[in-house]
C-alpha cells in the first residue's frame, strides 16, 4: 500500500462505526497488548472481550481489562474541566468551560515560557501505550516549546539499557516461541499476574513436559506453578548468572562454536565467571548451592531452553548489569540456535518505530532533562525550578518513589500543575486545572507491544463521555490557545505538525517501508485490526547465526564503550549486607497486585474487592521475631517514611524479605499513604532507572494506629 492509501485506511479507523462489534486494542502498560472486541448497542458498551483471532490474546482478557466498561462508565469519571478552589492536595474543585481551561493554562504557560521555557515540564508515562494518545501530539507540543525533557525511566530503562549494551537493541526471542521450549526459566517475572497471555504459552510447553524454573524472592502466583524455585535475595541476579556461567564452563557445557563465531568478549566474561564459584554465588544470593548446580546442569543440557526475564530484577542498583549477565547465558549455551531457545525481556526493539513525538521540532535547542524517577527531588530543587507541570497518562503522586518528597514537591504553592485524567487521582488532587480525558473506548489509537510482535489498531467504540476529550485533541487545543497567547513568538509552535489529525500522527508513528511491514501486513492490519510483523519471521531463530544489532552483529559479553566493560555484580543501594541493615533489616519488594494495573484500576470497586486491603507477606520467622500475628496491622518503615498494611504470615515470603503489593491509591490506603512511602529515588547502574525493589525497612505491629 502507498502512503496515501495507508492514511486513508487510518482515517477510516478513526470514525465511529455505530452499534455492533468494534475492533480495539488494550491500551494498558502490559507486555500482552491484547486485541479486543467491544460490543456496542444503542451507543453503549455492553461487553469488552478478547479477540479470538489474535494468536496471543486468543479470545481472553485478564480480569482487570474485562472490567474496562466498568472503569469507563465509573461514576467517578471526570466529565468537565475543573479548577482548584481548595488547598493543594485537598481535592476541592469547581467545573469550568474548556475555553476558560485553555486560556487559564496557556496564559500561565506563556508567562513562564517568556522567562524560561525549561520552567515547563511534561510528566507522562504509559497510562495508555497508544502512539497517538501517548506522546503523539503531546510530544510535539512540548518539543515545539522547548520545554524541559522528561527521562521516562520509571519502569524499564535499566533493562532496556542492559539489552542495548549486549544485544545492540531492546530485542530477544519471539515470546510466542516459548511454547516450544523444553526448559523455561521464569526469572524475575510473574506472568500469571502481570501478563497472563504469556502464561498460556508457558502452560502449553508444560503440558508437553517442559520443566519450569522460577527465580524470584517470593512464591508468586507463577512460582507456585513451576517445578523448581530459587528464592534468591532481591538484587543478586548477576551473581547467580555468573555462578551458572561458572558451572557451564567447569562442566564442558559451553557451545564453543557459537561463542567463537557469534559473540565477543567471552574470554573476559568467563574469566570473571571463574571467580564466581557456585559456593560464592550461593552465599551472595543466600540460596542452597545445590539449586544453582541443578539449574546450571539443566540449562546446559536441555535444548531448547528459554529464559523469560522481566522487570523485577532490574529495579535494583545493579539492574542493568543483572540483565546483561542473564542475557549472557543463552549465548554461552548456544540456546540461540533454536527457535524456542534464547531469552526475552522485551520485544519492543523489533517494532518498526518512527517518531510521532517529533523531537526534530526542538531544532538545535537542547533543553535540560529531568528524571521522572526522582521527581520528588526535582520539584523541590529551587535552582532553575520547575514552574509548570503538565501530567498526562500517569499518576506520579501514587506511583513515583519516595512519596513524602513527591507530595511535598506537588504541594508547592508556586508550582502550576495541569492534570489530564479519567479520574480524581492522588495526582489530580494537586492540580490547578484538571482536564477530563477519554478512555480507549472513546478514542482512536494505534499500538505496538513490548511482549509480542504485532501491530494493532483501536477504533473508537462510543462517543466521549461527558465533555471528555482525547489527549491528542487537548494538545491541539492547547496549541491553538498557546499560539494566541504567544502571538508568534515561538516559531516552532506554528509548524503544521501541531495541527496533524489522529490518522496523520498514527502514520508518523511507524516506518511503513520497513521489512516488518512488508507483504500483506498492512492489508491484514486494516482488515482485522492486528497483524504480526513480517520480520523477524515467525518460526525462525533470529540469532542462530549472530545477527545481533551490535555494530559487528555479535553478542557482546563485554561492552567496550563502558569504563567497566564487564557486567558487574553490584550491591543494592539499600544493601542488606551492610551496617545500615542493622536498623532496617528487612528487604521489601512491592510488585504489582494481580487485579491492579499500576494505579489504574485502584478505584474500580469490583477489582478493589478482589485484591482487598494492602497486604504485607512476611515469613513466620520474621513475624515471630516481631510478635506479629497473621491478619494484624503492621507499620512498614524506614528513614524515608512509613505505611500500613495487613500482615499475612506465610512461607511464600522468604526470611529477610517482605512483600507489599502495589500500587494502591494513597487516599484509599490505610493511613492515607501507600508503599511508595518507603521506596527511594536512587537510580540504577545503566538507564538511570527507578529502584523500587531496592529498599530496606523494619516492620512493627501497628494496632494502636488502627487500620
Ligand atoms: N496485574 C498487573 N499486571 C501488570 C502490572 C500491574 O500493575 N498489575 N504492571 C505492568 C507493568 S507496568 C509492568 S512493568 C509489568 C511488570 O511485570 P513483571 O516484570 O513480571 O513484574 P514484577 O512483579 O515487577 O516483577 C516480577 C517478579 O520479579 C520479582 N523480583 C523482585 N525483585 C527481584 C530480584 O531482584 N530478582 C528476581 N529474580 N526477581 C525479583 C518479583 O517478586 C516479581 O514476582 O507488568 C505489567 N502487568
Ligand atoms: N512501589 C512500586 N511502585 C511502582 C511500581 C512497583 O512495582 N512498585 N511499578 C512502577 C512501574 S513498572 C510503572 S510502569 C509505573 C506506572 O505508573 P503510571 O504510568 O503512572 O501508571 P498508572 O498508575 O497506571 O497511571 C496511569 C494514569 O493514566 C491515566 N490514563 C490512562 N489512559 C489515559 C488517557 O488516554 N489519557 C489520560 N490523560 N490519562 C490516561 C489513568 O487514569 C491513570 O491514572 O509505576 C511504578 N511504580
Ligand atoms: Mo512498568
Amino acid at each position: 500500500m502507498n502512503t496515501a492509501q495507508i492514511l486513508a485506511e487510518l482515517e477510516r479507523w478513526t470514525q465511529l462505526k455505530g452499534d455492533g462489534d468494534i475492533q480495539a486494542a488494550c491500551p494498558h502498560d502490559c507486555p500482552d497488548t491484547c486485541a479486543m472486541r467491544i460490543t456496542v448497542s444503542d451507543g453503549k458498551v455492553l461487553a469488552v472481550k478478547g479477540d479470538p483471532t489474535h494468536s496471543l490474546t486468543a479470545g481472553t482478557l485478564c480480569t482487570k481489562v474485562s472490567r474496562y466498561a466498568e472503569r469507563s462508565y465509573h461514576p467517578g469519571r471526570l466529565t468537565t474541566p475543573l479548577k482548584r478552589i481548595g488547598k493543594k492536595g485537598s481535592g476541592q474543585f469547581v467545573p469550568i468551560s474548556w475555553d476558560e481551561a485553555y486560556t487559564t493554562i496557556t496564559q500561565r504557560l506563556a508567562e513562564i515560557w517568556r522567562r524560561n521555557p525549561e520552567g515547563i515540564l511534561p510528566y507522562s508515562y504509559a497510562g495508555t501505550m497508544g502512539q497517538v494518545q501517548g506522546e503523539g501530539m503531546a510530544g510535539r507540543f512540548f518539543h515545539a516549546l522547548g520545554a524541559s525533557l522528561l527521562e521516562r525511566t520509571i519502569c524499564a530503562s535499566a533493562g532496556s539499557a542492559g539489552l542495548e549494551l549486549c544485544m545492540g537493541k531492546g530485542i530477544g526471542m519471539d515470546t510466542e516461541a516459548i511454547r516450544g521450549a523444553k526448559l523455561i526459566v521464569i526469572w524475575g517475572s510473574n506472568p500469571i499476574t502481570s501478563h497472563v497471555h504469556l502464561w498460556a504459552q508457558i502452560q502449553q510447553a508444560k503440558r508437553e513436559d517442559a520443566i519450569l524454573w522460577a527465580i524470584d524472592p517470593y512464591v508468586s502466583d507463577s512460582v507456585e506453578k513451576c517445578h523448581h524455585h530459587i528464592a534468591l535475595r532481591p538484587g543478586t541476579d548477576a551473581a547467580l548468572a555468573y555462578g551458572i556461567a561458572h558451572i557451564l564452563q567447569r562442566d564442558g557445557l559451553l557451545d564453543n562454536d557459537y561463542i567463537e563465531r557469534y559473540t565477543s568478549g567471552a574470554d573476559e566474561f568467563l574469566r570473571e565467571a571463574e571467580g564466581w564459584h557456585p559456593a560464592r554465588a550461593a552465599a551472595w544470593c543466600d540460596v542452597p548451592v545445590e539449586q544453582i548446580e541443578a539449574l546450571a546442569h539443566a540449562y546446559g543440557t536441555t535444548k531448547p531452553a528459554a529464559i523469560r526475564l522481566n522487570y523485577g530484577m532490574q529495579r535494583h542498583a545493579g539492574g542493568g548489569d543483572a540483565v546483561r549477565a542473564v542475557m549472557a547465558l543463552p549465548a554461552l549455551a548456544g540456546q540461540w540456535r533454536h527457535v524456542s531457545g534464547g531469552a526475552v525481556l522485551s520485544t519492543s526493539g523489533w517494532a518498526p518505530k518512527a517518531d510521532p513525538a517529533r523531537a526534530d521540532l526542538l531544532g538545535d535547542r537542547r533543553p535540560r532533562s529531568i528524571n521522572m524517577s526522582a521527581i520528588g527531588d526535582a520539584l523541590l530543587d529551587q535552582t532553575n525550578p520547575v514552574e509548570a507541570l503538565i501530567v498526562y497518562n500517569s499518576n506520579p503522586v501514587a506511583v513515583a518513589p519516595d512519596s513524602t518528597k513527591v507530595r511535598a514537591g506537588f504541594a508547592r504553592e508556586d508550582l502550576f500543575t495541569v492534570v489530564l485524567e479519567h479520574f480524581q487521582t492522588d495526582t489530580a488532587d494537586y492540580a490547578d486545572i484538571i482536564l477530563p480525558a477519554t478512555t480507549q473506548l472513546e478514542h482512536f489509537d494505534i499500538h505496538r507491544a513490548y511482549g509480542h510482535l504485532h501491530i494493532l489498531l483501536n477504533r473508537p467504540a462510543i462517543a466521549p463521555i461527558g465533555e471528555a476529550r482525547s489527549n491528542s485533541r487537548i494538545f491541539r487545543g492547547l496549541t491553538k490557545s498557546m499560539r494566541a497567547a504567544l502571538g508568534g513568538e515561538c516559531a516552532p509552535l506554528n509548524d503544521a505538525a501541531l495541527d496533524a489529525c489522529d490518522a496523520q500522527i498514527a502514520l508518523e508513528a511507524f516506518d511503513w517501508d520497513s521489512k516488518a511491514l512488508q507483504g500483506t501486513v498492512t492489508e491484514d492490519l486494516f482488515r482485522q485490526g492486528h497483524a504480526r510483523y513480517a520480520a523477524p519471521a515467525a518460526g525462525v531463530a533470529p540469532f542462530a547465526q549472530g545477527n545481533f544489532k551490535t555494530p559487528d552483529h555479535k553478542f557482546w559479553f563485554t561492552n567496550p564503550t563502558l569504563a567497566e566493560p564487564l557486567p558487574h555484580v553490584r550491591r543494592n543501594h539499600d544493601d542488606w549486607q551492610s551496617s545500615q541493615a542493622g536498623k532496617f533489616p528487612l528487604q521489601v519488594i512491592s510488585p504489582p497486585a494481580r487485579h491492579l494495573l499500576n494505579s489504574s484500576f485502584g478505584n474500580v470497586k469490583s477489582l478493589r474487592a478482589l485484591v482487598g486491603s494492602p497486604a504485607l507477606l512476611i515469613h513466620p520467622q520474621d513475624a515471630v521475631a516481631r510478635a506479629i500475628a497473621n491478619g494484624q496491622s503492621v507499620r512498614v518503615f524506614n528513614d524515608r517514611g512509613s505505611h500500613l498494611a495487613v500482615a499475612e504470615v506465610t512461607e511464600r515470603a522468604r526470611p529477610g524479605v517482605v512483600v507489599a503489593f502495589s500500587v494502591y491509591w494513597h487516599k484509599d490506603s490505610p493511613g492515607g499513604i501507600n508503599c511508595n512511602a518507603v521506596t527511594s529515588q536512587q537510580l540504577t547502574d545503566h538507564g538511570a532507572g527507578a529502584t523500587f525493589y531496592d529498599c530496606l525497612v523494619e516492620v512493627e505491629v501497628a494496632d494502636r494506629i488502627g487500620v
